[in-house]
């Protein structure tokens, strides 16, 4: 069923990420969990937010932190009941804030109980996953025998060897993340049929963790090796697979994702512009909107993630312009920096130095915010937190920071140079506990906290940043005001000034006789700006940022937001 053309309900919202393990504890154990998420509903509500996203909370053996789901019907006990649960969507519903739910279908836990029964090569249930015998000619169990060579996201072999059945599995995350055969009619009834239970019980969308992976090109078959490499990186070949279009289709249909109105994000690894138009198209919509990780790479090396590169600002800018444009007239963008995979953006973009870090999370909030599509915030990010400055393996929780570690170790690479690129990217600088207050452990638990909180904490904390009227938050509130106040910044046209500039991002969102003009200074200097290329701002009026008075000299990190009436 084809969307009418009017605008979907989230095309004015602002979305709040909640990775719930380092949320806020209720119960003291050092986890966070739901008891502990309703009692921050009201900070929610104020800070104006309308859909949270929660990432895993199902019964999973937390090998990935809750991405590796053991029944998706259930309620973790480290997280509470499926009472508590109900309480939360009751909760959010009151403030009227709609709750989105992570998706994670690409694969399960080796421990569902769909995959117990698949090890057994005679049950029914064999082909839900990715069995396969090993590579011909070679011993199944030793080097090399794996059905193929493709590596997994978080090192080794994507393979696992099953020594009961003498076969192997795929698993394109952790070896205790096997691979969902979504070939098998019944694997997607039976997903379907779980995500219409939690509809039916309030939820009001999804997020679909890696949705383009679940296409994979059959046969499997070996990828590009690149030499002295022992696994092949075109891992890739397995994304935006032939039947992914179709699968999202019927997934739309049997679920009614239309008919109900639900939200959707799908997070898609190595999707570009095209495609994502193609998937979020309002003509035919099979995802409301696409999480892109092009942005995300552009400071990175030929190496990957711990790769390290420096950021041209230009490359960052053209990226976003560049997703703007090809879902100008059809489909939507998701708008983010952040999440629980990613460092915290005023530490890798920005200036996290006492004297920058405030307005340079300001003017890293303003760009974001003021482009078309949704903007996502990432817990803690409304506040400024920084990367968790761990200096030592030891202080890792990450199964990809872990591994990675020891990969490279054993490979040669120096610690210190291992250490270095885990401060920068590892996931778990956006894991740390939310500091609520200066407290011990910063008023997140009364016991010990799973993850190490930032040794910041007792002064950047959310109790200090309420107390600040010009601060960050402060900051993330008069965003989400002017979204939804703005039709400009809901629909405006966007365009890109002065592309090239090393400093300053400059752009403009016009509709009809209205246009927004955003001028900031993404840099610690004072920079100055060229006035004679921007719209000209006698009769403008300041909606957020700087005194407004003179705007040919620029202060570190100031942004401006003008509306020109013309
Ligand atoms: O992440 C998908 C993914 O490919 C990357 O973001 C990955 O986490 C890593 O950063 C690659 O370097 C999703 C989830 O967001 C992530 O937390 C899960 O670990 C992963 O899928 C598997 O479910």
């Amino acid at each position: 069923m084809n969307l009418p053309l009017n605008d979907p309900w989230w095309s004015d919202a602002v979305v709040y990420q909640i990775y719930p393990r380092s949320f806020s504890d209720s119960n003291g154990d050092g986890y966070g969990d739901l008891q502990g998420i309703i009692s921050k509903l009201d900070y929610l509500e104020d800070l104006g937010v309308d859909v949270v996203w929660l990432s895993p909370i199902y019964v999973s053996p937390h090998d990935d932190n809750g991405y590796d789901i053991a029944d998706y019907d259930a309620v973790d006990p480290l997280f509470g009941t499926m009472a508590d649960f109900d309480e939360l969507v009751a909760g959010l519903h009151l403030r009227g804030i709609k709750l989105v739910m992570d998706l994670v279908v690409n694969h399960t836990s080796d421990e569902h109980a769909w995959f117990a029964e698949s090890r057994d090569p005679a049950s029914p249930k064999r082909d839900w996953y990715f069995w396969r015998p090993a590579r011909e000619g070679v011993e199944p169990g030793t080097p090399g025998a794996e059905p193929t060579n493709w590596g997994s996201f978080f090192g080794g072999s994507g393979w696992e060897y099953d020594e009961a059945s003498g076969e192997y599995y795929l698993h394109l995350f952790s070896r205790k993340q096997p691979d969902l055969n979504w070939e098998n009619p019944e694997v997607r009834a039976a997903v379907f049929a779980m995500m219409n239970r939690w509809v039916d019980r309030g939820v009001d969308g999804f997020r679909m963790d890696v949705i383009n992976l679940i296409s994979k090109t059959m046969p499997l078959a070996d990828g590009h090796l690149e030499p002295g490499a022992p696994y092949s990186r075109e891992v890739q070949r397995v994304a935006n697979g032939p039947r992914l279009v179709e699968f999202l289709e019927e997934m739309n249909a049997e679920v009614g994702i239309d008919e109900r109105r639900l939200f959707t994000v799908g997070e898609m690894v190595l999707c570009d512009a095209a495609q994502a138009r193609t998937y979020t198209s309002r003509h035919h919509p099979r995802l409301g909107m696409v999480f892109t990780f092009e942005h995300m790479s552009l400071d990175q090396g030929a190496g990957g993630k711990f790769d390290l590169a420096p950021l041209r600002l230009p490359d960052l800018k053209a990226n976003l312009a560049h997703w703007q444009a090809e879902l100008a007239e059809s489909g939507w963008n998701s708008l983010y920096f952040e999440n629980h995979d990613q460092p915290r953006v005023v530490s890798r973009f920005g200036d996290d130095s006492p004297g920058h870090r405030v307005a340079a999370a300001k003017a890293w909030a303003t760009v974001l915010h003021l482009h078309k599509g949704t903007p996502y915030i990432y817990q803690g990010e409304e506040i400024g937190m920084t990367n968790a400055g761990f200096t030592r393996i030891e202080q890792y929780r990450d199964i990809e920071s872990l591994n990675y570690y020891a990969e490279a170790t054993a490979a040669g690479v120096p610690a210190e140079r291992v250490l270095a690129g885990l401060a920068l990217k590892s996931r778990d600088n956006a894991r740390t506990p939310i500091p609520w207050g200066s407290g011990p452990h910063g008023d997140f638990t009364r016991g010990t906290p799973w993850l190490p909180l930032n040794a910041n904490a007792d002064t950047i904390n959310v109790q200090a940043a309420l107390a600040a009227s010009d601060g960050v938050h402060a900051h993330y509130r008069r965003l989400i005001g002017l979204r939804h106040s703005y039709e400009v910044i809901q629909k405006g046209v966007f365009a890109l000034l002065l592309p090239e500039h090393e400093k300053l991002w400059v752009f403009t969102r016009t509709l009809t006789s209205e246009t927004v003009l955003v001028v900031a200074n993404m840099s610690s200097e004072l920079t100055s700006v060229p006035v004679t290329e921007l719209p000209d701002l006698e009769d403008a009026e300041l909606l957020l940022g700087g005194s407004g008075a003179d705007i040919q000299t620029l202060e570190p990190w100031e942004a401006r937001v003008y509306l020109v009436r013309n």
